[in-house]
């Protein structure tokens, strides 16, 4: 039997998820707005109830041919004839439990570690449950929180074993994070097929629209696709030649660029938005999110100045932007400095799919795992890495977050996880004023609002802009010092803008990018 694990319900008859509602009708319900697989799981009652109501859920279950799978009770599965059993690793072996049900019944094993998952299949396992993706007050006694790149790790691993065996994710997964769940989990051959949830429908105020809901998010693609991996313009003359028209294009849309950013910057952004033909709103309430992701721009998150609230504030913004489609961009500002940064840096990236991060090398060593990164204050601190490493960082998180890094610095790199280029450009300047860093944000989020196609030419164009609007701005006669070069620069960024417009695209000749040949990152 061919069997869809798309959205794998697992049921909870505790009072904390189910509340006053009644199991059947929730699981009916469930059924209903489309769950593919139902999980009856009770821990705690006695051996002739759960047989009683598991021959219940059947009958609701068999009509719409959706496999009934019994949590660990090998007899009550027999008993009732199920489509099969789920066993946890401190449950019976999955051997043994294939001589007691034969080879038809499916048998179902979570798994937290790549050795359990290759354990799990080679003892005849038709399907793994990988958790615990998210921390979860559902369950109690849970083990490793894998994150996506956890479960990523799992997946590339089983796919060098014989057997191919579907798998779900399960753990704290729900309407806001399912589609980047199936998205950052996906690893080069293997992919998930489905999610399992249990509070995310059983404790659903509308469990038939829950499951509706996710059983659309599941099997639609999302829109974080980065569709510049399936046919990428690599050689760096190539991609220069088409950044004037990224440029242009922004003069052109005059794309809205929604900045939640720290206090020190709010007007240098807005100005920096505006003289490349972006259009800036400074809104830090989530509750316009949803309308202005509407618009077709971007968003930035800058969390320099973060509070409670900021930070719930970032998560609702942000996930309303990913479920429109429209580019984040993430700067995890100090995101080393202090426990409370990385315990934020955590959530958002928990929480949200971010097209960009930007950060320096510090920051981008705390989200790739190295927290022992101490910063002091915001700045980079002083780096003992060579070019090449840093160019394997931002590759590396890239490659695991599938999406668009920037590490800044006197060079930046960038990268798709696939490309990855360095581009020498800018002025000491920069590091002389406030917000550079900041506005660099705001700047590829423009242009990534303004071109969609391609991420990676969308990210350059942006720091390109920016880092030759410096130099120009540096080598003027009216420029004295970093109060005067503030001014000057924003001009050339509206002189640059101007060019592109005249399809002029002499500016560019000053770029100084290289692209950097790193062996594929192994995720380790
Ligand atoms: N198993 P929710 S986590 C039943 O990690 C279960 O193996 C887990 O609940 C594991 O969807 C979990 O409400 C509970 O977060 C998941």
């Amino acid at each position: 039997m061919e069997i869809d694990y798309s959205v794998y319900l697992v049921t909870d008859s505790t009072p904390a998820i189910l509340g006053k509602s009644n199991l059947e009708d929730v699981v009916r319900a469930a059924v209903e707005g489309g769950v593919t697989v139902v999980q009856y799981r009770d821990k705690h009652s006695d051996t002739g109830y759960l047989i009683q109501t598991a021959q219940l859920l059947r009958t609701i279950c068999k009509p719409h041919a959706v496999p009934l799978i019994i949590n660990d009770r090998v007899d009550v599965a027999l008993a009732v004839d199920a489509d099969g059993v789920h066993l946890g690793q401190t449950d019976m072996d999955a051997t043994t439990a294939r001589q007691l049900l034969g080879p038809k019944m499916i048998i179902g094993v979570t798994v937290s570690s790549l050795a359990e998952a290759v354990t799990a299949i080679e003892a005849g396992a038709d399907y793994l449950g990988i958790g615990t993706v998210y921390t979860t007050p559902t369950k109690e006694d849970t083990k490793a929180i894998l994150g996506t790149a956890g479960v990523r790790e799992i997946l590339d691993g089983i796919t060098g074993v014989d057997r191919v065996v579907p798998t779900v994710a399960i753990g704290g997964i729900n309407a806001q994070n399912v589609q980047h769940v199936m998205f950052k989990s996906q690893a080069r051959r293997k992919r998930l097929d489905g999610v399992a949830v249990v509070s995310a429908v059983m404790a659903a105020n509308n469990p038939k629209a829950a499951a509706q809901e996710l059983r659309k998010l599941a099997t639609e693609p999302s829109g974080f696709i980065i569709e510049s991996r399936l046919n990428p313009v690599t050689v760096v003359n190539d991609l220069l030649r088409r950044v004037d028209a990224v440029v242009k294009d922004l003069g052109d849309k005059h794309p809205l660029c929604h900045n939640m950013t720290n206090l020190v910057v709010q007007n240098f952004a807005a100005n920096i938005a505006l003289s490349i033909g972006s259009s800036p709103i400074m809104a830090n309430n989530a509750d316009e999110a949803p309308e202005l992701a509407a618009l077709g721009g971007s968003l930035v998150i800058n969390m320099g100045s973060i509070t409670p609230e900021a930070t719930n504030n970032y998560v609702r913004a942000a996930q309303a932007y990913n479920a429109s489609g429209q580019p984040v961009l993430f700067d995890p500002v100090g995101a080393g400095a202090t426990g409370l940064r990385r315990e934020t840096v955590k959530k958002l990236m928990a929480d949200c799919y971010f097209e960009v991060i930007k950060g320096n090398e510090s920051e981008l060593s705390v989200l790739w795992g190295e927290v022992n990164t101490q910063q002091k204050g915001v700045d980079s601190g002083i780096s003992t890495s060579s070019d090449l490493d840093k160019a394997a960082l931002t590759m590396k998180l890239a490659a695991r977050e599938r999406n668009i890094v920037v590490l800044t610095g006197k060079t930046d790199f960038l990268s798709d996880g696939i490309r990855t280029y360095g581009v020498k450009n800018g002025s000491g300047y920069l590091g002389r004023i406030t917000g550079s860093g900041c506005t660099l944000g705001t700047t590829i989020a423009a242009c990534l609002a303004a071109h969609r196609e391609d991420k990676l030419l969308a990210t350059l164009s942006g720091i390109l802009i920016y880092e030759i609007a410096a130099e120009q701005a540096a080598v003027r006669d009216d420029v004295k010092g970093p109060g005067t070069f503030v001014p000057a620069f924003i001009d050339e960024l509206a002189n640059i803008a101007s060019s592109a417009q005249a399809s002029d695209g002499s500016w560019l000749d000053r770029a100084r990018v290289e692209r950097i040949e790193i062996k594929e990152p192994n995720n380790d």
